[in-house]
């Protein structure tokens, strides 16, 4: 019987070596990520068009439930809501987590708090959803086609031309360029919603505005995502990923956010638009992917700690997260892998 069961055992183990051998070899996540003992259980991220009717509802019905919660930071005189305080951490923090090493670990752990506040606070039971723009910029049609535009079952459309005025930014503090913002969004489940925090680092209501822009198709298409994953260490994989200032011609990151427009396009206020965490969560599969290519890359971090010199030091696992009153420090190396604590997800 002893026999037995340590044979059991030691048959189990090789299975799940092989399992993560497997997982390595395909690039990809399989079900040996699935079953990490330190989560109760590890969502899979789907892509938007993969989810039913129902789900979609289930998400933007959380979104809006989150756009309709008191803030609960007191000292935050700007932010009216939940949903505000997240886009208000985004602006004063933007300047540290643009163009540095942290930049996708940071941005990964900011989504796993909204993904949080959503199941938490808003009853929210699914994985947070990802869209997919490679295969819309693939497709022939312009992007307004894209199921993610669609005013039912998607996040509504385009900013309708007239009906918003951008502020004036003389001195170019806000960053915000006039020519992407066509309007306010009229239709969608986010028609009525009212921003606090926006654009750029002015604070006002305002509506919720977008400014597509096909011309951004060629730098989000599978090629784009090909050359992003090729990329051979993290150093020029994140430069990749993430654009300019520190590429002279848009990549996926940036792209992104200058193809939908608006609010999207503003390096500060863009979480006002709840597509910045479709577009994220994106990208955050196209870097756990990468990832997972090749065995080591799961651990690798490196860059800048500061956009502008000096001092800097170099970004490490040990590197702290700064999520101001949505979450703890933590430093990096607890959010390389998405599948154990406090991630709990993967993606397909
Ligand atoms: C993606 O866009 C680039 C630039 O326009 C183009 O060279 C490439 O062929 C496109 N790839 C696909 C799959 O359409
Ligand atoms: C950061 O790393 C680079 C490349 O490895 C090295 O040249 C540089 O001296 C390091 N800078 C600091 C401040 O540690
Ligand atoms: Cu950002």
């Amino acid at each position: 019987m002893l026999h037995l069961t340590s044979l059991l055992s030691y048959i189990f183990i090789s299975l799940s070596v092989l399992g993560q051998v497997i997982a390595h070899q395909s690039g990809s996540d399989s079900s040996s990520h699935r079953h990490d003992p330190n989560c109760h259980i590890v969502y899979v991220r789907r892509e938007w068009r993969i989810l039913t009717t129902k789900e979609k509802a289930e998400y933007t019905n959380a979104v809006l439930c989150l756009q309709n919660r008191p803030a609960a930071n007191l000292q935050d005189k700007v932010a009216r809501t939940r949903f505000d305080e997240f886009q208000g951490l985004h602006v004063k923090l933007a300047d540290q987590v643009h163009s540095v090493g942290h930049f996708l670990p940071w941005h990964r752990y900011f989504l796993m708090r909204y993904e949080l506040a959503l199941r938490e606070e808003c009853g929210y039971k699914g994985a947070h959803p990802y869209w997919d723009w490679s295969i819309d910029a693939d497709a022939p049609l312009p992007l307004i086609h894209s199921p993610i535009f669609d005013p039912h079952t998607g996040f509504g459309g385009d900013g309708i031309g007239g009906t918003y005025s951008v502020p004036a930014d003389p001195k170019g503090e806000s960053s915000i360029f006039p020519e992407a913002f066509r309007g306010c969004v009229t239709d969608g489940p986010f028609a009525n919603l009212r921003l606090n925090y926006g654009p750029g680092k002015y604070a006002g209501d305002h509506c919720l505005t977008r400014g597509i822009d096909n011309t951004l198709k060629g730098v989000l298409n599978s090629t784009a995502v090909s050359k992003a994953l090729s990329q051979p260490n993290f150093g020029v994989f994140r430069i990749e990923v993430e654009g300019q200032p520190e590429t002279s011609t848009p990549r996926i990151h940036d792209g992104g956010h200058i193809a939908i427009g608006g609010e999207m396009s503003n390096i500060y206020s863009s979480p006002g638009d709840p597509l910045f965490f479709m577009h994220h969560a994106n990208l955050d599969r196209i870097w756990r992917k990468w990832q997972l290519s090749k065995p080591g890359r799961m651990w690798e971090v490196s860059g800048r700690s500061t956009p502008t010199p000096p001092p800097f030091v170099n970004v490490t696992v040990e590197f702290p997260l700064n999520m101001g009153t949505l979450g703890d420090t933590i430093p990096i190396r607890e959010i390389m892998d998405t599948a154990s604590r406090p991630g709990c997800y993967t993606y397909t």
